[in-house]
């Protein structure tokens, strides 16, 4: 009988409904419950992009489903001698990491792989996903890996390359000059106390950022942070509303944003960035174009089939 692998998809998580976005909050908050102001201010952030839906939840579930048949379609052709059966397992709500590990168990696997919806590492990212998760395998007895990172990936590279180019054609069509286009490179701000940590996530930000630039010949690039919590400790910077501000100064009228850190269309992509830093680009008089985000895209599900057999291989 072929043997079962486990596959634990893990991201971030998105309410279920509208009424859920508290209890999301809280948990984000780590039990703590935000003020009615807090509260009032995100869920219109979220009714601002899509009017009570949540892509996230279906892109994250799109995502699984793609990497299950891709993982079993390339065991079929002789990659593995195993069946894949991926489980979601999110951060902030249900399906929590711990429910995914316990449906594992449930369904008698015994040995899984874990990988995260996010392809570089921080301890304050990646690293608490994993946390969650091998201290559930380890109590119900699951032999569990992990992908750590997978931020230079090729596949991935090539698919966020991909995105980066047709945009730049778009500015092209519109009579913009290619090499005048300054592609902003950008990613979840953390707090700069990571930066003591020597952890690695503003590392690998910036190599995957420069794999893409040198991949296409950009030369006109820069990384920025966005999406900064609201909190007193300071936190990496510069944020991508005051980059806007200073590539004006310089008298840059054309931007790309390309948040290299997210993988899904969802808020800190549909109204950080599409809502809140465009309507400061058109205050300042520059066009601000998005890349498309990966979601399904084939060569990003391959960059995680990739990155599960790689992990699957070493002991
Ligand atoms: O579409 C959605 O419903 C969810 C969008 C979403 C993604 C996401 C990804 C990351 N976050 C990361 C770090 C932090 C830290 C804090 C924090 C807070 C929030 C809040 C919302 C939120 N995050 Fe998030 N994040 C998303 C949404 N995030 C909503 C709470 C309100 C706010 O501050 O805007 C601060 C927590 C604290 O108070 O201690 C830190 C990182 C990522 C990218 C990696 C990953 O996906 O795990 C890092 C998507």
């Amino acid at each position: 009988m072929t043997k079962k692998i486990g596959v634990l998809v893990m991201s971030y998580g998105t309410p279920a409904s509208m009424d859920q976005i508290e209890a999301y909050y809280t948990h984000i908050r780590r039990g703590n419950r935000p003020s009615e102001e807090q509260l009032k201010e995100l869920t219109d952030r979220y009714e601002a992009i899509v009017g009570g839906v949540f892509p996230l939840r279906a892109n994250t579930d799109h995502q699984a489903e793609s990497l299950q048949q891709a993982l079993n379609k390339l065991s079929a052709e002789g990659k593995a001698d195993a069946e894949f059966v991926c489980y979601q397992g999110l951060k902030h709500t249900s399906p929590f990491i711990e429910d995914g590990v316990e449906q594992m168990a449930k369904d008698g696997i015994k040995e899984a792989v874990g990988i995260v919806l996010a392809p570089h590492y921080s301890i304050m990212s990646v690293g608490s996903y994993i946390k969650r998760a091998e201290a559930k395998a380890g109590e119900l007895g699951i032999s569990m890996k992990f992908v750590k990172e997978y931020h230079l990936n090729p596949s991935l590279i090539e698919a966020i390359s991909r995105k980066v180019s047709s945009k730049l054609d778009l500015f092209e069509e519109s009579g913009a000059k290619r090499d005048q286009v300054r592609v902003l490179f950008s990613a979840h701000s953390l707090p700069a106390r990571i930066l003591d940590m020597g952890d690695p996530y503003q590392d690998q930000l910036l190599a995957t950022s420069k794999a893409v630039a040198e991949k296409l010949g950009i030369t006109q690039w820069q990384f920025t942070w966005q999406s900064a919590g609201r909190t007193a400790e300071p936190w990496l910077g510069p944020d991508i509303l005051d980059t806007l501000k200073s590539l004006s100064a310089e008298q840059v009228e054309d931007v790309l944003a390309a948040p290299v850190g997210f993988v899904s269309d969802h808020l800190e992509v549909l109204y950080d960035l599409d809502i809140e830093a465009k309507a400061i680009a058109k205050e300042l008089d520059m066009r601000l174009e998005r890349i498309d985000m990966l979601n399904s895209d084939p060569l990003y599900i391959q960059a995680l089939c990739e990155s599960v057999f790689d992990v699957m291989e070493k002991e």
